[in-house]
């Protein structure tokens, strides 16, 4: 998969040299380039906000540079690239959105920062690529650099190769409906508490009743919204 990142502060992604994202970048299984916005501003002082139209605080990011850079980013066989805006107005980033990202060739961030991106940009690219506005929740970051991290991550980990064990995938949270179980490893006793003996009985089917149960009564307890209708009201 091919990902390219567009802001003001590709320092912030030095990140992702590091850990499994660095291991997929060197393996060649994720393809990532990070591009300095100002890179496609012309003045002396590299602009690239001004006052928004129609008044209020904050700044709002100019087309121009914008428009330059999806130039240089999108040739004509990029129709099915996908442009993300990462807005706290956007839909919401969910494992299931993050599973389908995760079968795209291309997908380009677009890291908005101060008032958001001139809606212009939004509007022009929506022409040559496939654009969505994802939000990660409901709360406001600076700008879109850390969400991007976020997304980045979410998606790459479902590249195929790029977790060692594809099987460590296919238990966790979210990926049932529901939160994951709680897990232990040794000493068997840690500073008096005592890992729950079914598993440690080696009975598979015991093991896995208890983890069902474990994480519907995490999932009733933290996330009831998330509660498959038939375990709604189960006790
Ligand atoms: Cl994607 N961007 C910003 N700036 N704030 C957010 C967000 C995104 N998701 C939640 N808050």
């Amino acid at each position: 998969m091919r990902i390219d990142i567009v802001t003001i502060f590709p320092e912030f992604f030095g990140v992702l040299d590091v850990s499994l994202l660095g291991r997929a970048r060197r393996e060649s299984l994720l393809d990532l380039h990070v591009h300095d916005l100002r890179d496609w501003t012309h003045d002396r002082h590299r602009t690239v906000d001004d006052t928004p139209y129609g008044g209020g605080a904050g700044m709002v990011m100019r087309p121009e540079p914008w428009g330059e850079a999806f130039d240089a980013l999108l040739g004509d066989d990029d129709a099915d690239a996908v442009v993300v805006l990462p807005s706290p107005a956007g839909v919401r980033f969910t494992q299931p959105l993050a599973r389908e990202l995760a079968h795209e060739r291309r997908l380009v961030f677009a890291c908005g920062r101060y008032e958001g991106i001139d809606a212009r940009v939004a509007q022009h690219v929506a022409g040559r690529a496939r654009v969505m506005e994802i939000s990660l929740g409901d709360y406001v970051l600076n700008g879109g650099e850390v969400a991007s991290m976020a997304m980045i991550e979410a998606i790459g980990r479902l590249v195929p190769g790029v977790v060692g064990n594809p099987e460590s995938l296919v238990e966790e949270s979210h990926e049932a409906g529901l939160l994951e179980h709680p897990s232990y490893t040794k000493p068997q006793v840690w500073r008096g508490l005592e890992v729950p003996e079914v598993l440690r009985s080696g009975n598979h089917a015991a093991i896995a009743s208890w983890r069902r149960e474990q994480a519907v009564e995490r999932t009733r307890r933290v996330r009831p919204d998330l509660l498959p209708p038939d375990l709604a009201d189960t006790v």
